[in-house]
């Protein structure tokens, strides 16, 4: 299997160490299924003091990073991955990032991804270079390389062969469009409360209708607009109202 192919492009390339050091991210490195190199704008300045910004026409604070290190470093950065791979600018105006976005992005080769540092790029950059923008929530944050790490691990996890059991994928949130189910460990009672009997019983067919029907009633509760979007099948539908039945039933026992 060909590896796939990131080339993150920002001014703090030591920001992503740790991060790409550790954990599911850290191993698909280390075995070589997830490539990863970072090439920084201020090494391809041309001037002696390495100016990578300048302050913006129209006046105001800050400072604007200028087109010609940015271009110079994409241009490098395109040449270590794969045909095919977007200039992926990390931007609060981008289109917003999720798991089906994750999956399209995990079909292609590879990406490169630019991190924003100041009051962001000059947009002729963008126009010339960037084939699309993401925005991985709407809130404010110092630059564009957190965000690029975690398009990089949501897309990291769905490489054929990253995550060892594919079952562990699609358990989790998100992946058929529905919140996870709530989880339990020992002891089987943690301040008075009890772990749900049904999970300690050994039958695994209860447990995982229970899962089930956890899963479509928190994503009722907590996204219902994710349920709208979505055709139940007679089993889920079933579920689903089992457990709007019994939450009714708690309300009213407390009211
Ligand atoms: C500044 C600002 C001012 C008024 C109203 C809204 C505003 N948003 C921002 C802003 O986010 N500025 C960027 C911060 C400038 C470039 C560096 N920053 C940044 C954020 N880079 N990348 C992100 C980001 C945030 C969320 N998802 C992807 C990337």
């Amino acid at each position: 299997m060909a590896a796939y192919s990131v080339a993150l492009v920002g001014l703090f390339p030591e920001l992503t160490d740790a991060f790409l050091g550790v954990g599911v991210v850290g191993r698909a490195i280390r075995e070589q299924r997830v490539k990863c190199r970072r090439f920084n704008p201020r090494d391809y300045a041309t001037d002696a003091r390495k100016t990578v910004d300048d302050r913006p026409f129209g006046g105001g604070p800050g400072m604007v990073m200028m087109v010609e290190p940015l271009r110079a470093a994409v241009h490098d950065a395109r040449t270590a991955v794969p045909e095919g791979s977007p200039v992926v600018l990390l931007s609060p105006q981008g289109e917003r990032f999720d798991q089906r976005l994750a999956e399209q992005l995990a079909r292609l080769p590879g990406l490169v991804m630019v991190a924003a540092r100041y009051e962001g790029v000059d947009e002729r950059f963008t126009a010339s270079e960037v084939d699309r923008e993401l925005s991985i929530g709407d809130y404010v944050i110092s630059g564009g390389e957190l965000a690029a790490l975690v398009v990089l691990d949501a897309v990291a996890r769905l490489v054929p062969g990253v995550l060892g059991n594919p079952d562990s994928t699609t358990a989790e949130s998100h992946v058929d469009g529905l919140l996870d189910y709530p989880h339990y460990t020992r002891p089987e009672v943690e301040g008075g409360s009890r772990a749900p009997a049904v999970l300690l019983s050994g039958d695994h067919g209860s447990v995982a209708r229970w899962r089930r029907r956890e899963a479509l009633g928190r994503t009722w509760q907590r996204r219902p607009r994710a349920l709208l979007d979505r055709e139940l099948s007679a089993v889920d539908r079933q579920l689903l109202e089992n457990y709007i039945r019994d939450s009714r039933e708690n309300d009213t026992e407390t009211e």
